[in-house]
């Protein structure tokens, strides 16, 4: 069984992850780790926190001599910010500090966890909400995601997304549900990049963030993340919560800003005849394996893999803080008064793309660890290949 969780503020020392289950053996590349946290801070629109932080992770446990021991992972993200949040963020009480010191709010951003989580949690300092539910988590998942996808790319799974609408601005469809290779085509280390293939579009996407920029509001859109090399048989039909595309949407949905999530040509699918919607098959001899000249079941069928590409999309609202704030009321004097203004991201539509590979690559593994178990690497590709043969004989 894999476990991943994570802890920490936006404005704390750090973030860190805690990952149980990875196999001994693992060999861990630090650079594509710090590569997917960067790729995390990229993308046009977004804000000035970006420009203050460089995420890097530090590994605290599990690991050593580049390779995992098959004891549980443990790693750290640095807050930089944290150096001007000490006093606000303090886990020690501050004596004599005032609200303003201790950055203190009390008017909640609507569609943020502000207000429900103020009353659960019974707070009237908002900021004991939003400091865990600030975006910022998202770079503890981008590290646990880079191990766990490090794990699947041992058995040729390769991960990738791109972004297919930002506000009203969508792909033409021919851009739209791109093979897996295509998506690779796209540069995806550029710093003002929307990771968009279609070039036009593109340039009406940066408008729009623009326009949204000037005005004091944010973006939403939606972006398709692809898996490839995804064995057959991941997941099961058996129980509703073995399902895999029901534990993708679980981890997708669980993405800050995430408000659908789409399998395959699920949405359109919804409008269309079965005799358009279901993907013929035929017997690919040579290879020995079954094959779809389409694949708009997104390779999931019955709650299982069936070794086509993994398709997912996730649908993302604007950002909820806006430099224009709604009308909020005070939570302590029960006032109407605007939001509060936190500093924020015009639009990390391509920075969510990002998350979701990682958080594609946690429910792969996931099922990987359960499907083929072992203790070592080399007992888990021993599992690997003897199901693979199966599957090859069939
Ligand atoms: C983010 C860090 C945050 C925000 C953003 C995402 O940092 P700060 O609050 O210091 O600017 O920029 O999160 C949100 C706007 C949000 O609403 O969650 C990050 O690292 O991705």
């Amino acid at each position: 069984m894999l476990r991943f969780y994570t802890a920490g503020e936006s404005h704390g020392k750090g973030l860190v992850g805690f990952l149980e289950g990875l196999p001994a053996g693992l060999e861990i590349d630090r650079g594509f780790i710090d590569r997917q946290l960067r790729r995390r801070q990229l993308g046009y629109g977004r804000g000035g926190r970006m420009a203050i932080e460089s995420d890097r992770v530090e590994v605290l446990a599990g690991v050593r001599h580049g390779r995992t021991l098959g004891s549980p992972v443990a790693f750290l993200v640095e807050n930089k910010d944290w150096a001007n949040w000490t006093a606000a963020m303090s886990p020690d009480p501050v004596a004599g500090a005032s609200d303003d010191d201790l950055r203190r709010v009390t008017r909640p951003r609507p569609g943020h966890a502000d207000l429900a989580g103020a009353v659960k949690y019974q707070t009237h300092d908002v900021r004991d909400v939003l400091e865990r539910a600030s975006a910022r988590e998202t770079a503890a998942r981008v590290a646990g995601g880079a191990f766990c996808r490090t794990l699947t790319a041992c058995f040729g799974v390769e991960v990738a997304s791109h972004v297919l609408a930002i506000g009203a601005a969508r792909v033409a469809t021919g851009f739209e549900s791109l093979p897996l290779a295509a998506i690779l085509a796209i540069d995806q280390d550029d710093p003002a990049g929307l990771r968009v293939a279609d070039a036009e579009a593109a340039r009406r996407m940066a408008a729009l963030i623009d326009g949204a920029g000037r005005d004091g509001d944010t973006l939403g859109g939606v972006v398709e993340v692809v898996a490839g090399g995804v064995p057959p048989g991941l997941g099961s039909h058996v129980q509703w919560d073995r399902r895999l595309d029901g534990r993708i949407a679980q981890a997708m949905m669980s993405i800050p800003s995430a408000k659908a999530v789409e399998v395959g040509a699920g949405v359109e699918g919804a409008h269309n005849p079965g005799s358009l919607v279901h993907d013929a098959i035929s017997y690919d001899a040579a290879a020995c394996r079954f094959t779809r000249a389409t694949n708009r079941a997104g390779g999931v069928e019955g709650g299982v893999s069936n070794g086509e590409e993994l398709r997912v999309r996730v649908h993302l609202k604007p950002i909820p803080t806006l430099r224009r704030p709604l009308a909020s009321v005070d939570v302590e004097g029960k006032q109407p008064f605007d939001a509060a203004v936190e500093r924020g991201d015009v639009c990390a539509v391509p920075a969510a793309g990002v998350v979701a590979e990682a958080m594609l690559g946690v429910v792969l593994a996931e099922a990987f660890v359960e499907k083929f178990g072992g203790d070592s690497l080399a007992e888990m590709r021993r599992n690997f290949d003897g199901y693979m043969e199966l599957v090859r004989g069939f």
